[in-house]
């Protein structure tokens, strides 16, 4: 462990860091935080809570506070200590901002060399930071951890894909970081290249950024013979180094002297049992440049009740199912993205690369999965095509309990990303128009 005093803390002594935190943190936001003192007001809460508990009365905060707010308006430091700022990947409309002081760039840096340590990586390491650099947390987050355990640190960025596979044959490379679906994509290029991916020293990876799937771990770890660990976190909250997983993959540590996690039922707003999915909900005990107070993320997921073999007693989170944004309705029944692709990657026969497609038949909305065919199979052979699409509708519809329309396409013709895969294709403003 690289912090074991704090990783590694008796649940009694961190709750009460945690109190003795949020009181500082509440006090901080009232003084400093236009926007915090009229919501608190407005709820008539007090900048003060006697226990944790209290905390479910304080309003919470949402991406919309942040994008009225744009771009220093919830900074909670003066203008002149903020030393960096990074901005969300935001999808759609405006990206919102958010700013380091010096403290939270150390604070960020320990905490993303835990998560390196937590995911088997030391000193003599040699890490390919391969997240893209720039206003995004990925690369920079990671790059400052790397060099905090004492890795050698190699900050490549993202993309130039044949270039990520030379670096990480001649560098001897042990541990790489970036997207799952990059991971996937520099395997691919490097059989195209005729190097074996696994004879390479590669032993780990750090994958986030993105909903994945446990089978699809599976599927990155025999490609490329490594280890592949799940780390998670969002710009909002500070970027990577929010949770990750330790070696025993089971469930990913919530870093609970930095950052307070509630799991809430998102319809009633009110905290689920230990152990039931719900929309997670985070508050930073020690961020100064751009606190959050009780910040909605809509990434869906649930505690995992119990200790972890691995000695830290920060509890686990289960790895993101998905964004409430991203879920599909299909004939009434809730699909995540990463539900589909936990069953296309169990299948022989195709690849791990999908998408799903969002269109309109008249004024009917339709959902069909588009998933490649494994390079190996013959695209030709249209019997063994048919045989193949009906297995993966009959997956599709016993694990989701709906039944999905899918078209198998050609190797290669679903769009490969650098960064975020794009999962969903939502066409049904641009069809039948
Ligand atoms: O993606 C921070 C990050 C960088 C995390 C590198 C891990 C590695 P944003 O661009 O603000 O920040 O996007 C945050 O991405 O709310 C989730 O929906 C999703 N996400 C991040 N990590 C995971 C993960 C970075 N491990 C949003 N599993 C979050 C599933 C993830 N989803």
């Amino acid at each position: 462990m690289f912090q074991p005093e704090s990783e590694a803390m008796p649940r009694e002594q961190l709750e009460q860091v945690q109190l003795d935190r949020l009181n500082a943190l509440l006090a901080r936001v009232y003084d400093r935080v236009p926007l915090y003192r009229e919501k608190f007001d407005d709820a008539g809460v007090r900048p003060h809570v006697e226990t944790l508990a209290d905390l479910a009365d304080v309003p919470f905060t949402v991406k919309d506070d942040m994008r009225a707010n744009y771009p220093y308006g919830m900074f909670a430091a003066d203008r002149r200590d903020i030393v960096r700022v990074h901005a969300s990947s935001g999808t759609t409309g405006q990206i919102t901002v958010v700013g380091y002081t010096e403290r939270d760039i150390n604070n960020w840096a320990d905490l993303m060399a835990r998560t390196l340590a937590c995911a088997g990586a030391n000193a003599d390491d040699i890490v390919q930071v391969a997240y893209g650099y720039g206003l995004f947390t990925g690369g920079l987050g990671v790059h400052y951890g790397s060099e905090r355990l004492g890795c050698l640190t190699i900050p490549i960025s993202g993309g130039n894909t044949r270039r990520q596979v030379q670096v990480l044959s001649d560098f001897d490379v042990t541990v790489l970081a970036c997207t799952p679906s990059y991971s996937l994509l520099v395997a691919e290029t490097a059989e195209e290249m005729g190097i074996d991916p696994r004879s390479l020293p590669l032993r780990i990876g750090v994958f986030g950024a993105e909903p994945w799937s446990e089978n699809m771990r599976v599927q990155i770890e025999e490609r490329l013979g490594i280890r592949a660990i799940d780390i998670y976190g969002l710009s909002e909250v500070l970027g990577p180094g929010v949770a990750s997983e330790c070696m025993e993959q089971c469930g990913l540590h919530v870093n609970e002297d930095h950052f307070l996690i509630e799991i809430l039922d998102p319809q009633t707003l009110r905290p689920v049992p230990d152990g039931q999915p719900g929309e997670v909900v985070f508050t930073t005990l020690t961020k100064e440049g751009i606190p959050v107070i009780r910040y909605r993320t809509r990434d869906i997921s649930r505690i995992i009740p119990g200790q972890c073999a691995c000695g830290r007693t920060l509890r686990r989170i289960e790895r993101i199912t998905g964004r409430t944004d991203d879920m599909i309705i299909v004939r009434g029944v809730n699909v995540f993205p990463s539900q589909i692709e936990q069953v296309l990657t169990g299948i022989a026969g195709v690849a791990p690369h999908y998408q799903v497609v969002l269109g309109k038949r008249g004024s009917m909305d339709t959902v069909e999965v588009h998933v490649e065919v494994a390079p190996d199979l013959a695209f030709d052979e249209v019997r063994e095509l048919e045989a193949l699409q009906r297995t993966v509708r009959a997956e599709i519809a016993s694990a989701l309990a709906v039944s999905i329309d899918v078209k198998l396409v050609e190797p290669r013709s679903i769009e490969r990303s650098e960064g975020k895969a794009r999962r969903v294709v939502d066409l049904r403003d641009t069809e039948g128009v």
